[in-house]
């Protein structure tokens, strides 16, 4: 089991790749789609996820998939199941287990992810199904008198309850505490938070038994809330997140790979890149973990625009779809440059360049 699970992650984080986080949830797939106009039908879920699991050359920059409940049970046009076709690319399929964030009782404003009735079993048929690993994301916000310690807590705690019970099962968990960018707070705060995140998550990995060695952290980047009047600069974000990882993350975890979390996608793959790219902060250029990307909306958003329901659009999407694998492949391994861009992207240059 434990060397089945070691092989995985070597997979997951194999140099230059990266994961597609494809598991939106109905309510997640019908806010994306609404802006389009595209109806959230199943068939529609369906044909912009085949979309994008048959872009060419995929497996050139992703090294695995995760995928809703309902995805993963689904087929693409030519009859293979999605998880045989990302199989048979070399692409390795997980799944989403968590059952989404609710309220937290006593605790105005902040959530608590449901999803561990049941689990041994559902993890026991996720895995007859082909998944090899499993994700579950906690959801921090920042706010007045938020995080409260109790959220941190109970939030911990059942990653930890989930993380447990994956290694049990022979899949490889994600561990996704995501510290959201709403608010108006500083760099500094998101500091203190996200810090005081990872610190109460491992104590709770460790206090329930789990491996380090046989885990995935996907942690938010370090970044001033979206309505902060002091936005930070890209230096700035890579160097404040490499920092509080380092601080926070025992070095026996295999890897690291960041969500999105609505920033831009170029400005995602920017702060990537300048976190492996950094010799002159941290010499030498080598972090104790890989640090890679496991984005959702950074990686989807220009596919989804280029896409827009049409099928004549399928190519457009897929192009767009890989062109941002392949920067973020490059931010992976520090060797991004915004001329990998468009030019329609040229203010974005203009931006990287200072
Ligand atoms: C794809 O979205 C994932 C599931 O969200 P819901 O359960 O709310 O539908 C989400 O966990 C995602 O994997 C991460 O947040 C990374 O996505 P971004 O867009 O932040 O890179």
């Amino acid at each position: 089991m434990q060397m089945a699970m070691a092989g995985t992650i070597g997979t997951l984080v194999a140099h230059g790749k990266g994961i597609l986080a494809a598991d939106e949830s109905q309510a997640t797939i019908r806010r994306r789609f609404e802006p389009y106009e595209i109806e959230p039908t199943t068939e529609n879920q369906r044909r912009y996820r085949q979309m994008l699991f048959t872009t060419p050359g995929l497996a050139e920059y992703i090294s695995g998939v995760i995928l809703y409940d309902e995805t993963l049970r689904q087929h693409a046009d030519d009859g293979r199941s999605f998880v045989a076709l990302l199989a048979a690319n070399g692409i390795v399929p997980g799944v989403k287990v968590d059952a989404g964030t609710r309220p937290l009782a006593g605790a105005p404003g902040e959530s608590i992810t449901e999803g561990l009735d049941g689990l041994r079993a559902r993890l026991e048929e996720y895995r007859t199904l082909g998944a090899r690993f499993a994700k579950w994301r906690a959801v921090i916000t920042i706010g007045d008198g938020r995080p409260s310690s109790y959220c941190l807590d109970t939030n911990s705690h059942a990653l930890a309850r989930y993380t447990a019970l994956c290694q049990e099962a022979g899949l490889v968990p994600i561990v996704e505490p995501e510290v959201l960018m709403d608010g108006t707070h500083s760099l500094e705060r998101s500091f203190e938070v996200a810090e005081a995140t990872l610190e109460r998550v491992f104590a709770a990995l460790r206090s329930q038994r789990v491996a380090l060695e046989h885990l995935l952290l996907k942690p938010s980047m370090v970044v001033p809330g979206v309505d902060s009047p002091d936005q930070a600069g890209i230096q700035d974000v890579a160097e404040a997140t490499v920092r509080c990882l380092r601080r926070a993350v025992p070095a026996a975890v295999p890897g690291i790979v960041f969500l999105s979390g609505g920033q831009d996608a170029l400005l995602a793959t920017a702060h990537l890149n300048a976190m492996n790219a950094m010799p002159a902060v941290h010499p030498p250029a080598v972090h104790p973990w890989p640090l890679s990307f496991s984005f959702a909306r950074a990686l989807q958003g220009p596919a989804l625009d280029a896409w827009r329901g049409e099928p004549r659009n399928v190519p457009a999407g897929q192009r767009a779809f890989r062109h941002r694998a392949r920067c973020n492949s490059a931010a992976s391994e520090g060797r991004y440059s915004p001329e990998m861009e468009d030019p329609a992207a040229g203010t974005f240059v203009e931006q990287v360049r200072g």
